[in-house]
């Protein structure tokens, strides 16, 4: 097919064979469109922009020096990825990106060849592409394997984990630190001032000046020695950067955004060497769009919005956030007791710790994307007396699953876990579900495990494990606004392991965990009008469970249901456990588990999943009927 002459560059390429196809000349011109191009798709899809923007002529110069698929292309988290995914064969399903049988905001190796590592919670990339390059060395392969990884992913200590194991194993690795000084929020830690250090120094510029010096002295394979050379002037001046003691090829700073800089470098480094490189790059994130330029959080992460302004669209609510009221009340606490402190692993503004540090800063910790560490640094915390709310999401708690079990569990130290974002996330998809939380901390030996079913229940909930001081104790909660319930001007402290009865019924029991008693409810009154009289209870607790409260409802209904927003083996599973055990399913009692489906579940909107699982009204109302050997149908008829 011929193009008319001013064809955009962006419609010649669809895939990288096409974009290393153009003359190096062209390429300014196509990053400026890809840029343009991410724009318009986030201001009508809503999702990550900040960092794809920094990475536009990152994402360019790496797919016309590189060989992708073939040379296996990493992106750490993944959210910098929609210009890569533009690139490489998904332009035209682009404005589909987080929205039900879209495209995922995150790479994903089920979408694209080209996305050989699915992404998503951070610093994974170095471990992975370590994995792709020793199978590569292995099997006699020749391919480049490329990890891409922010500075603040870079504060994970996964990453080091993985730098260690490369420099001892010397494979050929290109790492490529995309260093623009920002995490989520202005990054925090020792490591983040070190390559604020690292990378004020010499840009790549300055490197090539001095190695015009140096050329003369050192021969043909100019580019290449002159990055060992000047790499070796440094050390003799600074000593050996950190990222060459552990065995890396370390280069850079190199501007991000300029392409005459990127390409040689790039280009230099898959033609010689071998063993572990890093290339330090340094971009700008929200780079080329004014607002987000502007932007404290360089719109990392934005709803819909409108292009000429950056004013973004905001749904109304009639309700304060979850992730609010969980700040205002752990602020209310806080003011009443010095002991307590806040830890957060870099979600300051999402766990709503920001709110918490603007009034109490010296009691607030943001240890950077160390979820681990912050779990055990709470621990310790907590043996000294303090107490901890380590303020983690659902998701991102299950990489320290054995810091909670081993440093806090184990020793039944008192640390608080608010679990936000529990339940569907929708748009995040699979990789940010909080689908396991009670699955996994209600297991362990004298967890107290809670839910709230509102946020006035929320409210309650802090201020039972501000008070609770005999061993660790975790609430749930999830994304987005609460149901609109009046507050209590304070908290109340909450009998640990009692459930309370909402309403009472004779023949059916709906035991909630969470926030879906709002459905139960509703499912209630369905019921009712149909001449089932039903129940509805509202469990607080997973662990202790209320024993007393789960033995009543099954000895004085027909059927009873649980009904929560996570996996199989929650709340459930210790019900059902509890019923098996004391012989009261031997009855003929009806029970069923209303759970999260038992799969990865895709990115959709949640009130869509909710119909999907069977978690909202009509789900539980047909759950029922199900129970009873009779349809709606029959039921409403
Ligand atoms: C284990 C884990 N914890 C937290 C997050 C949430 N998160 C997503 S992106 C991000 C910041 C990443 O910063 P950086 O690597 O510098 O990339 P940038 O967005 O600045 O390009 C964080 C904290 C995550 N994805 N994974």
């Amino acid at each position: 097919m011929t193009l008319p002459p001013n064809t955009p560059l962006l419609d010649k390429v669809r895939i990288p064979a096409d974009l290393k196809a153009l003359p190096e000349s062209d390429l300014p011109q196509l990053a400026a469109e890809l840029r343009a191009e991410l724009i318009d798709t986030v201001s009508h899809t809503g999702g990550h922009l900040g960092a794809g923007l920094g990475v536009v002529e990152l994402t360019v110069a790496l797919h016309y020096v590189f060989d992708t698929p073939g040379d296996r292309l990493i992106w750490d988290v993944g959210h910098q990825s929609y210009p890569h995914k533009i690139l490489t064969g998904r332009r035209d399903r682009i404005r589909t990106l987080r929205q039900e049988g879209g495209l995922s905001g995150f790479t994903k190796r089920t979408e694209s060849e080209y996305d050989p590592f699915g992404t998503a919670h951070s610093s994974t990339s170095i471990s992975a592409g370590l994995g792709m390059a020793v199978a590569r060395d292995l099997k006699g392969g020749k391919n480049n394997v490329i990890a891409v990884i922010g500075d603040g992913a870079m504060s994970a200590g996964m990453a080091y984990e993985a730098m260690n194991n490369a420099g001892a194993l010397n494979s050929r690795l290109i790492v490529i630190l995309n260093d623009n000084d920002m995490s989520i929020a202005p990054p925090t830690g020792a490591m983040s001032a070190y390559l604020a250090r690292l990378g004020s120094g010499r840009t790549y510029q300055g490197i090539r000046d001095l190695g015009k010096k140096l050329t003369s002295h050192l021969g043909p394979r100019v580019d290449r020695a002159i990055t060992r050379a000047v790499e070796h002037a440094r050390g003799y001046v600074t000593g050996g950067t950190l990222f060459e003691e552990l065995g890396f090829f370390h280069i850079g700073p190199i501007d991000g955004h300029n392409l005459e800089h990127l390409i040689p470098v790039l280009k230099n480094v898959r033609d010689n060497g071998d063993g572990p490189v890093l290339i330090h790059v340094v971009t700008q994130k929200g780079k080329g769009y004014a607002p987000a330029e502007a932007a404290a959080d360089k719109y990392h992460g934005v709803n819909k919005f409108d292009v000429i302004t950056g004013a973004q669209a905001k749904a109304p609510a009639n309700a304060p956030s979850y992730t609010k009221v969980f700040a205002q009340s752990l602020i209310q606490e806080a003011r009443e007791d010095d002991r307590i402190v806040a830890i957060t692993a870099a979600m300051p503004s999402g766990t709503g710790l920001d709110l918490f540090g603007e009034v109490f800063p010296t009691r607030t910790f943001d240890v950077g994307i160390a979820e681990q560490h912050a779990v055990t640094f709470a621990a310790g915390l907590a043996t000294e007396g303090l107490k901890p709310f380590a303020a983690i999401y659902s998701t991102f708690l299950q990489r320290a699953y054995d810091q909670v079990v081993h440093d806090v569990a184990i020793q039944k130290l008192p640390v608080r876990f608010p679990v936000d974002r529990a339940g569907f996330v929708g748009a995040d998809g699979p990789t940010h579900c909080g689908a396991f939380d009670t699955t996994y901390l209600a297991s362990l030996p004298d967890f107290v495990v809670m839910a709230a079913a509102d946020e006035a229940e929320l409210r309650h909930m802090v201020r039972t494990a501000a008070a609770y001081d005999e061993g660790p104790i975790a609430f749930r909660y999830p994304r987005g606004n609460g149901v609109g319930v009046e507050m209590p001007e304070r908290g109340s402290v909450l009998e640990i392991g009692k459930g309370r009865i909402v309403r009472e019924g004779t023949k059916v029991a709906l035991l909630s965990f969470g926030t879906r008693l709002q459905d139960c409810l509703l499912a209630a009154e369905e019921l009712t009008a149909a001449g089932l009289s039903t129940t509805v209870a509202d469990a607080r607790f997973a662990k202790p469970l209320d024993e007393d409260l789960v033995r009543r409802l099954a000895t004085s209904h027909e059927v009873l249901l649980t009904v929560e927003e996570g996996s199989i083996g929650g709340f459930a599973s210790h019900v059902l456990h509890f019923l098996a055990k004391e012989g009261l399913l031997d009855s003929g009692l009806k029970v069923r588990p209303l759970v999260l489906p038992d799969e990865f579940a895709d990115h959709a909107k949640p009130e869509k999943m909710y119909v999907d699982a069977g978690l909202d009204a009509t789900g539980i109302v047909r759950t029922v009927f199900a129970a009873l050997g009779r349809s709606i149908r029959s039921a409403t008829a």
